[in-house]
């Protein structure tokens, strides 16, 4: 069986930001049956959700992997946990939040896994990487990402170095 295509958005805003999603990116690459097939640029945003934190450095990655969607949610729940990220309070900071934001085609609704992201086309750090590795992405439903951006405040996104 041909290997699924995931996105996964990255984000981070605790303890040298870059540094833990530029890390992420490398880690993505080593997930069992998983390799990386590209990365966006990290992007600065502002919080979305409560204020009172730091900015976030954002990215987005696209894997080929042979597990299933809920044996990725675990590895990329793992991942997290080697980034000691403590689950303190809802849209808290954080220093590593991996979402599984597409699995191919795939449309779930389960307890532990909504794929596409439910929050996916409202999150300008997400759309504009996303456009970023591929202006033609089209969600589940067929509609292309591109044009949302426009529509989503810019929330003080700016595009930073490339990670090297
Ligand atoms: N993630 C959140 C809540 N707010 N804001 C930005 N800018 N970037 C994020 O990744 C983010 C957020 C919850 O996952
Ligand atoms: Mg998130
Ligand atoms: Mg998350």
């Amino acid at each position: 069986m041909s290997p699924h295509r995931a996105w996964i958005g990255l984000g981070s805003n605790l303890d040298d930001p870059q540094r833990h999603v530029e890390q992420a990116l490398d880690e993505l690459d080593h997930l069992p049956l998983t390799r990386r097939l590209g990365a966006s640029r990290c992007y600065a945003s502002r919080p979305l959700g409560p204020q009172d934190q730091p900015d976030f450095i954002n990215a987005v990655a696209l894997i080929e992997t042979r597990l299933s969607p809920l044996a990725l949610l675990d590895q990329l729940q793992a991942l997290e946990q080697r980034h000691r990220r403590v689950r303190a309070r809802h849209w808290g900071p954080r220093t590593l939040d991996l979402d599984l934001l597409l699995f191919d085609d795939s449309v779930l609704d389960l307890p532990r896994l909504k794929v596409p992201h439910p929050e996916l086309a409202r999150r300008a750090f997400v759309v504009v990487p996303l456009l970023e590795l591929a202006p033609s992405l089209r969600l589940p439903d067929g509609r292309p990402l591109a044009g949302m951006a426009d529509t989503l405040e810019d929330a003080g996104l700016a595009q930073l170095l490339p990670p090297t």
